[in-house]
């Protein structure tokens, strides 16, 4: 603790805020340390001090002096209403051309909002997503930085220095865009990882159900589908987990575990923006109603007992080709997932005007977050390839590989129907995939209900123009 002065500060010092301190100093910077309860501060410093060069405050006039100008305040509370509780605390103290950061999962319409009020004041807010959780935070998150282009010229090499490095050694972190970008960019990760998560719940449950696998098989499974194009922190995770043996009982650990699964903030607030900007992430959003389905406990008690098909067992031999369909399922599902969650952000990015790099985006996932995986370099050069792709979809490797893959998605979603085992991922993706590719959608009927009951208009194929059908009368029709 030699220096007089930080290049940093953190205030909010639970899990993550003294993670984020921590993973500053070891890489060299002074960070002037504050929380609302000081003894959080005095505990990083007593169990952590030799790490690097700290500066614990007290009260937030000691922390604002500690830092030099332009002044980088870090805040790492809970979100909501303590992030504005601490920034009406801080603002008063701070200057022009100072940037307060804030590091929590705030909604990106506060970050908007706070960045608006605090630009009166020439103070940069930086609202940041941070991906990583306690572990990331102190050995490289993903970082996703929004506010102004002169705040990240401060604040970025700082950001690239303490973040998580891609395998191509590449820093994860971008300068996302304006006020609320990063914040946004850091809902849909959230978003996505509610997808990837489901989708490997449901290939387990039909590696279960299905082929009759033991948890442990299933382990092996995806360890093997780990060292594939699957290959991620989430499989191999989902390995760890279901090799894990109780150690009460000596049952498999996921057997003991309760299946019920919460669903909040993030994942939530990406499906809710998404109908507000009319984008179609159905497999995001059977995420978050299949966790949602599973916590109604006394809605599934009520249903026990509902018939279901006659279970039919595999084959070993059989089982060992359903769980090749399983990963052309889970793979191809996967597609869909990013190729929605993308679609949200650009559709963010054009309602803003954010002008985000969508395959930037992809590249900072490589390392660091939740979602990290070999598969968004493959994203990153689609994108390289062409910025403004349409969807993942328009591009040639994945629309050949999700061709590829099809027979077996399908025969995937056979099986689990007539089994009985509940896919909304699954389903929801191809329903996605063929609902895209479809020459003709029923929503033409639908069109023509509306007109039917409400007078609501359609237009025709052959000619432009607004008609309506006088249904009640002689059925002949008007318009221009
Ligand atoms: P929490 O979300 O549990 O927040 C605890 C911190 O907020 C403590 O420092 C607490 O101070 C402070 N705080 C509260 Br609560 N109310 C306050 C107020 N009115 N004024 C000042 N300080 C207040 O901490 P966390 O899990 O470390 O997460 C921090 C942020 O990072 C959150 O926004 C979270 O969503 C985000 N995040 C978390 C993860 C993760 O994996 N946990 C990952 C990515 C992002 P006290 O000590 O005095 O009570």
């Amino acid at each position: 603790m030699s220096s007089t002065s930080a290049q940093i500060g953190v205030t909010g010092l639970a899990v993550m805020g003294r993670n984020l301190a921590r993973n500053f100093a070891r890489n060299g910077y002074t960070v002037a340390l504050h929380n609302r309860t000081s003894a959080k501060t005095r505990a990083l410093v007593e169990e952590f001090g030799d790490e690097g060069d700290f500066i614990a405050t007290e009260t937030a006039e000691e922390f604002v002096a500690a830092l030099e100008r332009p002044r980088r305040l870090v805040v790492m509370v809970k979100a909501g209403e303590a992030t504005d509780a601490v920034i009406k605390e801080f603002a008063p103290l701070m200057e022009p051309g100072d940037m307060i950061i804030d590091g929590g999962n705030a909604h990106f319409a506060d970050t908007r909002r706070r960045e608006r009020e605090l630009r009166e004041q020439d103070i940069h807010f930086v609202g940041t997503g941070v991906s990583g959780g306690e572990e990331g935070a102190l050995n490289g998150p993903s970082i996703m930085p929004g506010g102004s282009p002169e705040s990240y010229a401060s604040l970025g090499p700082m950001l690239e220095k303490i973040s998580a490095k891609a395998e191509d050694g590449a820093p994860c972190v971008t300068h996302v865009g304006a006020d609320g970008a990063g914040h946004f960019v850091k809902m849909v990760h959230n978003g996505i990882e509610y997808a990837d998560m489901q989708l490997i719940a449901e290939a387990y449950q039909l590696l279960r159900e299905v082929a009759g696998y033991s948890p442990a098989q299933i382990a092996d499974i995806f360890r093997t589908w780990n060292t594939g194009r699957l290959d991620s922190y989430l499989i191999e995770i989902t390995a760890e987990v279901l090799k894990h043996v109780d150690a009460a009982t000596g049952k498999p650990f996921v057997d003991v575990v309760q299946d019920q699964a919460e669903q909040k903030g993030t994942g939530r607030w990406t499906v809710q923006i998404a109908l507000d900007l009319g984008v179609p992430v159905s497999g995001i959003a059977e995420a978050v109603f299949a966790r949602s389905l599973s916590g109604h406990s006394e809605l599934r008690a009520a249903s026990q007992g509902l018939p279901g098909p006659t279970a039919q067992q595999l084959s070993e031999a059989e089982a060992g080709a359903f769980a090749d369909q399983v990963e052309q399922a889970l793979y191809a599902s996967k597609i869909v997932s990013y190729t929605q969650g993308f679609h949200e952000i650009a559709a963010g990015s054009e309602e803003y005007g954010w002008d985000i790099d969508l395959g930037a985006v992809a590249a900072i996932w490589r390392g660091g977050c939740i979602i990290r995986a070999a598969f968004l370099d493959r994203i990153r050069a689609a994108y390289d390839t062409r910025a403004d792709l349409p969807s993942l979809l328009s591009d040639k490797t994945f629309a050949q590989e999700i061709g590829a893959a099809q027979d077996d998605w399908r025969a995937v979603l056979v099986a689990a129907t007539r089994q009985g085992v509940p896919t909304p991922g699954f389903s929801a993706a191809l329903a996605y995939y063929d609902a895209l590719r479809a020459d003709r959608l029923p929503a033409a009927l639908t069109q023509g209900q509306r007109d039917f009951f409400g007078a609501h208009t359609y237009r025709r194929t052959d000619r432009e123009g607004s008609f309506h059908t006088l249904w009640g009368g002689d059925r002949s029709e008007v318009g221009a």
